[in-house]
């Protein structure tokens, strides 16, 4: 029997990577564990790349729906995307060949909240589950599972497949038993009863994941790491966000609007996030805590520090440096940190109750607050919302952050209008970027456009916003609440895709 699989019912199930990807037929659905690059299988997807490159060779279909946590990795995403393996894919993707096909039309994506993503499962919106396939760390001698580096959909998929392929992956530290917290007690409309969670650092559920063996038709052992998410260190401009954003919360507290110790922090992915991070550890503030979906570097810094207490999320998502000294010194971090399902992890009633500040990355912002943080000019799309609308439309402060300007200065990240909308005007609190930050709270469409244009637009494109915005308001005087001139609104989009400027 292997050390990590001790339960007698599932050693028996112990085979190759290759004999597991057999049992996954063309057109299945197949739901994946994996968030933000961590807790994915390692060596299935591979194995069914493998087949479904054979497949096509000789002319045959071999195509899947794939569900999962969130983003994956190269070696999942990436491989079967690279296979042309995937036709339909929920929630977030951030790999670039998977991104590729779906803007091409290759591949269906819908981009659901991350919090939505598994009951929307259990109401039946993506079909019938064929297989889960689900990274653990062990199998203990009674059946349950020690979960991996991210619970993701995990519980989702397991209990809902036909049939469960489980990869045990020997390289995932052993003494990750203890630090996960999932939840068994979600049900269905009219079924619902609250959310016992009134603390984030509190357990609710269990520390392992449930399976009905008699549904698992095999067993992988791996040894192989999650995926690198590669930081850089914070530039100027990352570090003039930071550095706004923590003077607010500065001013914030002053106010009396919240405790020394602040509210819980949702932090999203990326480099600016992983900047803000690092601004808060170099702040006054102490004895922080997070209710969040993603552990990065910087949390993992602020944990060190103790500027961070507690982390409640549903992944980790470090550096391979950030992986080895989380392992190095994963007894100082047990107690502190505990992964739920992102059910839970996102909730909205969660978010709410507990007065989460949620801080994440945009790609743009229009000078009425509309955000959007998925589409590029309007149609192709870049990772997906992930769970930024779970915390934002909930949270008791969201901030939405971006460079005052993409591509080399070329783009505004402030436009007349967003080319989409993932977060509207009526949900959105703070914009920030290196210019300065706009507090829209509390402030009349125009009295917003104000201030984003004055305090966010890079000065190269204030004076044109300014412009905009004043011939709209006198274009239509039985309409200037929330001035637009239609037929200009989005003729920046156009013109950057026809000159490569705004
Ligand atoms: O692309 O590297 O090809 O140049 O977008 O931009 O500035 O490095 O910022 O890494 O923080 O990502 C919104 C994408 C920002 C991210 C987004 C281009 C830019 C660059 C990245 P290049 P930056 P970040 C928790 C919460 C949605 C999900 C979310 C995101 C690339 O934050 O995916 O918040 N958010 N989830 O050049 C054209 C613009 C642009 C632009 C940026 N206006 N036009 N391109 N870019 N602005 C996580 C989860 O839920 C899992």
């Amino acid at each position: 029997m292997s050390a990590r699989v001790t339960c007698p019912v599932l050693s028996t199930r112990i085979t190759t990577a290759e004999a597991a990807a057999e049992l996954i037929r063309h057109g299945d659905n197949v739901g994946m564990s994996g968030f933000t690059g961590a807790g994915y299988p390692k060596a299935v997807p591979a194995a069914l790349a493998a087949r479904m490159h054979a497949a096509h060779a000789h002319g045959s279909e071999f195509r899947i729906g794939l569900w999962t946590g969130a983003s994956t990795a190269p070696d999942a995403d990436g491989i079967l995307a690279e296979a042309h393996g995937i036709a339909r894919r929920m929630p977030y993707n951030s790999d670039p060949v998977l991104r590729r096909e779906i803007n091409s039309g290759e591949v269906e994506y819908v981009d659901a909240h991350l919090s939505h993503s598994a009951p929307q499962m259990w109401f039946g919106f993506f079909g019938h589950l064929d297989v889960a396939v689900v990274e653990v760390v062990a199998a203990l001698p009674d059946g349950l599972l020690v979960p991996s580096t991210s619970v993701g959909n995990n519980k989702t998929w397991l209990d809902q497949a036909d049939k469960v392929i489980l990869e045990v992956n020997h390289w995932q530290p052993r003494e990750l038993e203890g630090f996960h917290d999932v939840y068994y007690k979600a049900a269905l409309p009219p079924h619902r009863l609250p959310i016992p969670l009134t603390d984030p650092t509190a357990r609710i559920g269990d520390p392992y994941l449930r399976v009905d063996p008699r549904k698992v038709v095999a067993v992988v052992e791996t040894r192989a790491p999650d995926r690198n998410t590669v930081f850089t260190e914070p530039d100027d401009t990352s570090q003039a966000i930071a550095s706004h954003l923590v003077h607010f919360l500065q001013q914030e507290v002053a106010a009396g609007r919240m405790p020394a110790d602040l509210l819980p922090l949702q932090s999203g992915v990326g480099n600016v996030a992983n900047a803000v991070l690092a601004g808060l550890d170099a702040s006054p503030f102490t004895n922080l805590v997070a209710f969040t979906e993603v552990i990065q570097d910087g949390m993992l810094d602020l944990l060190d520090t103790g500027t961070l207490r507690f982390a409640s999320a549903t992944s980790f998502g470090l550096s391979s440096e950030g992986v080895s000294r989380f392992m190095e010194n994963i007894d100082h971090y047990k107690g502190r940190v505990l992964l739920r399902s992102e059910e839970i992890s996102n909730h909205p009633e969660l978010v709410r109750r507990l007065g989460v500040i949620a801080m994440n990355g945009m790609i743009e912002a229009d000078i009425y607050g509309n955000v959007n943080s998925t589409h590029v000019m309007g149609s192709a799309v870049m990772n997906g919302i992930g769970g930024s609308g779970d915390f934002a439309r909930n949270a008791f402060l969201n901030f939405f952050m971006s460079p005052s300007t993409a591509k080399g200065g070329a783009i505004s990240a402030i436009v007349p209008m967003a080319s989409h909308v993932d977060h509207t005007e009526h949900d959105v609190h703070v914009l920030v970027t290196e210019q300065g930050l706009a507090d829209l709270r509390g402030l009349s469409p125009r009295a917003r456009a104000t201030r984003i244009i004055e305090r966010c637009a890079h000065p190269e494109y204030r004076d044109a916003l300014t412009d905009y915005v004043e011939r709209a308001d006198r274009a239509r005087p039985t309409a200037r609440h929330t001035p637009h001139l239609l037929d200009e609104a989005l003729s920046w989009h156009q013109r950057y895709l026809d000159t490569g400027h705004m």
